[in-house]
């Protein structure tokens, strides 16, 4: 590979995804690389959520960087603390900080001659050559739209604004939403509260995955043995490729009613007739990303447990009211609301080729090529852009991936003989007529509401097997691409 141009190059975010692409870029022979970061530390998702209970829904031992293997990890899915720690750690390990300016949110990234010129909120930044987008898709909070939110008297906060400073300890706590985030929180503090009232709007499937402690003796193995570390990555690479995501996508009818079968046992541990009627979900296992505990059943049988169903008509200062004229009265309001994962970049003003901006390519629905590029955005690769595997893999192996494909494309950019490349109309075209034919196909199109589905009713996720994302991701094919 040539390397006669030598880029500089903005990444926007310093989450899982910025901080691995500054690493691999790097070893690649790119140095001027700026990472552009909102907030004023790092971690991405694992900074935003600080809440009881958090976790991994995905094994730990799965979700770290192929390069950065962990013998230490203290639990199968560990605690989101230990998790931006790892991250903490691998920054220091490969000096990264030095590329992150914090507190500098981009604006507006404008394309124009073969450059981006960008602003952050700390002001113009001068043009970069390529841009990785590597925002994650879990960072917009939503806020439920009810009545009266403001005027509850107690303290109420999203949980990925979570207050540190509120105890739960002894207090009547109300949860609106049932997701991972919920029912994680739920397992964390009905031991230490007062009553806890789960405001369920929809019920979820639970997949009893034991989250427990990885013994000292196999951490001991670990570190003497890093050979067991990368075997165990593929070993849970392979599951998890082969039997979880091929049954989201229709490619393995065995691990699906495997999985089917695991998640009604697990409900059928609900004695009290009404509460499992209330928690049995009226769609099929995997169509919402599902849950993963084996003790969210257990709590809310507790005696200071309730799960709420009756409709929210109002949010007052005393607590919550019901359709059915109730108040439930609390102290704490924790709003388990989940995240808009559509808006990507947005509210970033982003204008690309002769003045087309993101809002415009995007109006009909977010359409990208492989979940990398965007037609008219030259030089501009996303990370877990649209239709990327989000309901199937490990998003740091996704982001890897990703991250492979657009490096090949950016050594174009190096060459000296590229200054412009994005995918043609046509390839993008083709790509999204083929997702939307397979779509069909998949657990996530069986008919219910979810954070993979967008306001038009498509699915945002990757409706192909793992196999097929790795070969997609290993060569760009050159020809659904236009270079100037
Ligand atoms: P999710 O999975 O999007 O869950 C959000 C929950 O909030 C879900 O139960 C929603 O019910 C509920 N919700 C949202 N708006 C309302 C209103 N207005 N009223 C009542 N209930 C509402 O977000 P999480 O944070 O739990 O998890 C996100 C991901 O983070 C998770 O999948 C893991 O990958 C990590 P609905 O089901 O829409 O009826």
């Amino acid at each position: 590979m040539s390397t006669a141009r030598k880029l500089r190059v903005a990444i926007v975010g310093a989450g899982a995804s910025g901080i691995m692409s500054v690493i691999k870029m790097r070893e690649a022979g790119i140095d001027d690389i700026t990472v552009f970061e909102k907030a004023a530390s790092l971690g991405g998702t694992w900074r935003d959520n600080r809440y009881p209970g958090l976790s991994c829904d995905v094994p730990s031992h799965l979700y770290r960087y192929s390069f950065e293997p962990n013998p230490d990890w203290s639990h199968v899915c560990s605690p989101g603390p230990e998790i931006l720690s790892y991250l903490k750690q691998v920054v220091e390990k490969h000096d990264v900080a030095r590329h992150i300016q914090f507190s500098s949110e981009v604006t507006k990234a404008e394309f124009n001659a073969g450059k981006w010129t960008i602003e952050t909120t700390q002001g113009p930044q001068g043009a970069f050559d390529a841009v990785l987008v590597a925002v994650g898709v879990l960072h917009h909070p939503v806020y439920p739209d009810i009545p009266g939110l403001d005027s509850f008297a107690g303290p109420a906060f999203h949980t990925s604004r979570w207050d540190d400073s509120v105890s739960l300890k002894g207090k009547r706590v109300g949860i609106i939403g049932t997701g991972s985030t919920a029912t994680q929180i739920t397992g964390a503090v009905i031991g230490e509260v007062a009553n806890l009232s789960l405001f369920q709007r929809t019920a979820q499937w639970v997949l009893p995955l034991p989250n427990t402690p990885i013994p000292e003796e196999e951490k001991a193995d670990y570190r003497a043995n890093p050979g067991k570390l990368d075997a165990e990555y593929g070993r849970l690479a392979k599951e998890f490729n082969s039997n979880f995501a091929a049954a989201v996508v229709g490619a393995n009818d065995e691990a699906y009613q495997g999985m089917v079968m695991a998640c009604q046992s697990n409900l059928d541990r609900v004695k009290d007739p009404e509460l499992k009627a209330k928690l049995t979900p009226d769609y099929k296992v995997g169509c919402k990303r599902m849950i993963m505990s084996d003790i969210f059943y257990e709590a809310v049988q507790q005696p200071n447990a309730e799960v709420v169903t009756d409709k929210i008509t109002a949010i007052e200062p005393g607590g919550v009211r019901t359709a059915d004229g109730r108040l439930h009265e609390l102290d704490v309001l924790v709003l388990a609301t989940g995240f808009d994962t559509h808006r990507f970049v947005r509210p970033m003003n982003v204008i690309g080729r002769e003045g087309r901006r993101l809002d415009e390519i995007w109006s009909g629905g977010n359409e990208g090529y492989l979940g990398v590029t965007v037609p008219d955005l030259p030089n501009w690769f996303m990370i877990g852009g649209p239709n990327s595997p989000i309901g199937n893999f490990s998003w740091l192996m996704t982001a890897e991936n990703q991250f492979n494909y657009a490096m090949k494309l950016i050594d174009k950019l190096r060459s000296g003989n590229v200054t412009e490349i994005s995918p043609k109309v046509e390839a993008v075209r083709a790509f999204n007529a083929a997702v939307k034919a397979k779509m069909p196909d998949t657990i996530w199109a069986t008919g219910c509401n979810s954070w993979y589905v967008d306001k038009n009713g498509h699915v945002a996720s990757w409706p192909w097997t793992y196999e097929k994302f790795e070969a997609d991701m290993a060569e760009p094919v050159l020809d659904h691409y236009e270079m100037a």
